[in-house]
């Protein structure tokens, strides 16, 4: 007896059974069985959105800070935010992984390098002496500044000054992972050498630079607060995105594209009040809180957020954002649209009605 292909009715004789056992055995699978799991008609599988507050990391970062050294113990003091849907990535969405690192007074981080990719964007940064060196060239870090650590580059982190250093890393490793393609070596001794003198590529960047050399995709580019707000503030009285109000990114000198193949990272200011239109995209985003308060609705799910909050919306999720303060709120985010827009699969489309029903409110801490 035949079974209509396209459904899940089964046969009535014995025969069609014992042919998918048989298969099973040998390690075959029906298409016409399993098509929808194979190639399914949404994004999938499906996780929720996802919250970790300030206040419950950072007692944890100032215990980690006590009781674990950067140097001997573990090769960073970075604490990892990892969705309880995603435990098997280790990370924040399927693709990015974010975890927030402390460098104390008078520690080094020790040289190393790996094929994942990484960011570093500054929570709370030094002076001039506080530095994290990539491919033999130092960057300052300062409160805000993002600097990139591009795949397969040496680098160490060192903290003279007199204040611990705080900042938040982002990473591609889920991706790197998936691939199957993850290397990592340390380098021997704490200190990679200084090849570079300091702002070597700061002065490949700009509108004026050097006639003989070029910016390779491998040079480490720093984007210091002050340029970034700079531009952010002068561009409060357009109109903006009206699903992200004014947004700017971190496009890529080299060729003016996304910040790293795989993450592109932006900023963007909802002014006093701004609630953003709902819209859903096929990319995965984690935003970090810098100032304000307010909250995102992701699917009808609530998420309230203040300053230095970490939150996640997944691929293919509604989401609108709301500043409920009289002043601005500030996000930074990471998103792995780069990598979706190389491959042609990036999708979005907004929600016709504008905005969601709240159907339940996020609580922080819960699974
Ligand atoms: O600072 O080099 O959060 O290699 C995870 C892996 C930070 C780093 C992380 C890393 C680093
Ligand atoms: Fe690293």
């Amino acid at each position: 007896m035949a079974v209509t292909i396209g459904t899940s009715e089964r046969s009535d004789g014995s025969a069609l059974d014992t042919l998918y056992d048989e298969l099973a055995a040998s390690n075959f699978v029906p298409v016409w069985k399993y098509a929808p799991k194979l190639a399914g008609r949404e994004p999938g599988p499906k996780y929720r959105p996802y919250l970790w507050q300030w206040k419950t990391l950072e007692p944890f970062l100032m215990r980690a800070r006590d009781l674990v050294d950067s140097a001997s113990g573990g090769e960073r003091r970075a604490i990892n935010q990892t969705h309880p849907e995603l435990q098997s990535t280790y990370s924040a969405t399927h693709t990015l992984a974010t975890a927030v690192q402390l460098v104390r007074a008078g520690e080094i981080a020790p040289a190393h390098r790996h094929t994942a990719s990484a960011i570093r964007f500054i929570l709370q940064g030094g002076g001039q002496e506080v530095f994290t060196a990539v491919e033999g060239e130092r960057f300052r870090m300062e409160d805000n500044d993002l600097i990139l650590t591009p795949h397969w580059t040496w680098h160490h982190h060192v903290n003279p000054s007199a204040r611990d250093i705080i900042w938040l890393d982002g990473l591609d490793f889920p991706i790197v992972n998936f691939l199957r393609n993850s290397f990592f070596e340390d380098y021997p001794g704490a200190e990679a050498p200084t090849t570079r003198a300091q702002d070597h590529t700061a002065h490949r960047v700009g509108i004026v630079r050097p006639s003989w050399d070029r910016l390779e995709r491998k040079d480490v580019i720093r984007y210091p607060w002050a340029d970034t707000w700079a531009t952010l503030n002068s561009l409060r009285d357009e109109p903006g995105s009206p699903y992200d109000g004014v947004a700017v990114e971190y496009a890529n000198p080299h060729d003016s594209g996304p910040t790293l193949p795989t993450m592109g990272c932006g900023v963007q200011l909802l002014r006093g009040s701004e609630q953003t239109r709902a819209h859903r995209a096929t990319s995965s985003t984690v935003y970090v809180v810098l100032s304000g308060e307010g909250r995102t609705v992701v699917d009808g799910e609530q998420l309230d957020w203040s300053e230095k909050d970490i939150f996640v919306v997944p691929p293919w999720s509604w989401h609108e954002h709301e500043n409920e303060t009289k002043g601005d709120a500030v996000l930074f985010s990471i998103t792995d649209k780069p990598l979706l827009d190389i491959l042609g699969l990036y999708r979005e489309e907004p929600l016709s009605e504008g905005h969601q029903d709240v159907t339940s409110i996020f609580r922080p801490g819960s699974s």
